[in-house]
């Protein structure tokens, strides 16, 4: 099938959806679905006359002979492929040390190209692919080039609007095909991130290291550990353990849903990069219309000669025209400053400060923002945002910290623990059952003060419960609202394989249900078909509100139960024999309530 008429092998969009189950179906394994974008790349390059290109229609059954990439015994013993009703593109991961099974299933695109080639039309196909299949899939990975990873990964960012699952953006400096390659762990390390972790982020992976994709920058053409995230720390390692930073994790706090702004790409952007004796003249070609925005890759902390009117009248003339100047420096590391007067002549001209921003990052965002409606004064505040974590942003006012905490203070001296780091680290141990405690008991407050403290209102306890899973519970709407206004992620799964979407079904809080839902929560395909059972047990009973929970959750009440009867059969069965007038009355309430809603 050909999804969106750009695709090889492409799975159809209403195929039966994945599943991630606590068994499954199978045992007590959980399982997690990831779809692979391949977009090109090394990784799955083969010598050709020319030089390396890459080859479609070759990647899923060579993966399916590396036994650390497929387990072929599972999926046989499992019936996989038939009780998923998958295709031969799709594989499954060895278990892995959380326990978990990947399976994941490759979409090509058509053509595969050297990353080189990517323009801003394949990032756009590559956000019409993710928004088609972005419920369907617990994680995605996208396999791509090196050369220009980082500004795909950063354009993406962008794109991708309140962001609630994990993307990952691989390749490698060798093909995959090679006996000595670094794709097959690349492509590892990023199925698990994907399918085990919700860090709700466009990320890069590689060498060992999982970072913010707009934060990166390619730093050597020859070594495995190729990409450096110079102003931000990685936001995971996976080596003898996988170690996530969450508290860098970057996360989108909204209640709105997952959307892809689709740049019908702005390309009248460019990078402009000062060197010693460079013109006026050669500014003035530069900034000449249609161009909308520039980045400016200026000296040190954001400096440019001030030493050359021309020079700074044309900049000043066309920021006066509206062109968007970002200034952005040519370090690699470092931020652009006010500290010197060479710097500040710039701002004077109408020149923006990019703070710490890659220039790929600078770059894709003045497309993004350029291509959304507004403005161009708010266009102008909004790429002074910091969008999507690109950028450093130091924070106004005092926080309080660890050590103002009392409580802490009381508990670090009964520890006796000394050191910041054995501090967070009683933090982090019991932000968890507090932020539970208080989401039980509505206390907004006690929230506040964990947060104020750095503590992670997203962080599990012992069985994997959040505090939005206990607030789900309890109905209360604002303790959900506050949660998810802090980054809470719907996607969470406790021990028991429950989101806090199913949390609030139970319990039959219909308000909470609809602001999950509008967040971006939802069912998974198994829970769907799963469910024809529960609903017909609720409609015997005349349960209006179960069942009422049950539909605003997403579920098509004709669904049918494990014997082919819907709950529509079960409330006419239940009439028509009449056992009691009590339920009669109900069941026609139900029905009654259901088509209204
Ligand atoms: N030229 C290749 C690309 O970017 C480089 C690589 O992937 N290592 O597609």
């Amino acid at each position: 099938a050909q999804a969106g008429g750009f695709l090889g092998r492409a799975l159809s969009s209403t195929e039966p959806a994945p599943a991630l189950e606590i068994g499954g179906g199978c045992g007590a394994v959980a399982e997690a679905r990831v779809l692979v974008i391949n977009t090109g790349g090394t990784i799955g390059m083969v010598p050709q006359p020319e030089g390396l290109a890459p080859e479609a229609n070759m990647l899923a059954g060579a993966l399916k002979k590396i036994p650390i990439l497929h387990d072929a015994a599972y999926a046989e013993e499992t019936n996989l492929y038939s009780r998923l009703h998958l295709g031969d593109d799709t594989l499954v991961l060895p278990i892995s040390r959380q326990n978990k099974r990947i399976i994941y299933t490759i979409l090509e695109l058509s053509p595969l190209l050297d990353s080189s080639n990517m323009t801003p039309a394949e990032w756009d196909k590559i956000g019409s692919l993710l928004e088609i299949y972005y419920e369907k899939y617990d994680g995605f990975v996208i396999l791509h080039g090196t050369d220009t990873m980082a500004y795909t990964a950063s354009a993406l960012s962008f794109m991708c609007e309140n962001l609630g699952k994990t993307i990952v953006l691989t390749g490698s400096q060798v093909p995959i095909y090679e006996l000595r390659n670094d794709g097959r762990a690349n492509l590892l390390g990023s199925l698990l991130f994907a399918g085990q972790f919700v860090i709700p982020e466009v990320c890069l992976y590689f060498h060992n290291k999982l970072y913010r994709g707009n934060r990166v920058t390619k730093v050597d053409a020859e070594s495995f550990n190729a990409f450096s995230s110079p102003n931000l720390p990685s936001l995971a390692t996976a080596e003898v353990d996988i170690i996530i930073n969450w508290e860098t994790v970057w996360r989108a706090n909204t209640t709105k849903k997952f959307a892809i702004h689709k740049m019908n790409f702005d390309q009248h952007v460019g990078l402009l990069r000062i060197f010693p004796g460079i013109t006026a003249e050669a500014v003035k070609g530069f900034l000449q219309s249609p161009i909308k925005g520039i980045v400016l890759e200026t000296y040190g902390s954001g400096n440019a000669p001030n030493n050359c009117p021309a020079l700074l009248e044309e900049l000043q003339k066309a920021t006066e025209r509206g062109v968007v100047i970002l200034n952005c420096t040519q370090c690699l590391r470092g931020s652009v400053s006010l500290v010197y007067e060479t710097g500040k002549t710039l701002m004077d001209a109408g020149v923006i400060p990019g703070g710490d921003m890659t220039p790929e990052a600078a770059l894709t965002k003045l497309a993004y923002v350029l291509s959304k409606p507004g403005t161009l004064a708010e266009k102008r505040e909004m790429v002074k945002e910091n969008l999507r974590g690109e950028m450093t942003v130091v924070p106004i006012g005092t926080q309080i910290t660890l050590k103002d905490s009392k409580f802490i203070q009381e508990i670090a001296k009964y520890l006796f623990i000394s050191c910041k780091e054995e501090l967070a680290a009683v933090r982090d141990a019991l932000t968890p059952p507090l932020a539970c405690a208080a989401a039980k008991n509505g206390d907004i407050d006690a929230l506040k003060a964990l947060q104020n403290m750095g503590g992670n209102l997203s962080s599990e306890d012992y069985d994997g419960r959040t505090p939005l899973h206990v607030a789900s519970c309890e109905g209360n709407l604002e303790i959900v609202k506050h949660l998810l206004k802090s980054g809470a992620t719907v996607y969470a799964k406790d021990r028991f394989g429950a989101t806090p979407l199913l949390n609030a079904i139970k319990f039959r809080h219909h308000d909470v249900i609809c602001l999950l839902r509008t967040t971006g929560a939802h069912l998974s395909s198994q829970e769907l078909v799963n469910v024809g059972t529960e609903l017909c047990s609720l409609a015997f009973n005349g349960d209006v509100e179960g069942l009422l929970a049950w539909h605003l959750a997403g579920v098509d009440l004709n669904h049918p139960g494990y014997d082919g009867s819907t709950p529509y059969a079960m409330i006419l069965g239940a009439s028509l024999r009449q056992d009691g007038e009590e339920r009669h009355t109900s069941l026609q309430a139900t029905q009654i309530t259901i088509e209204e809603c």
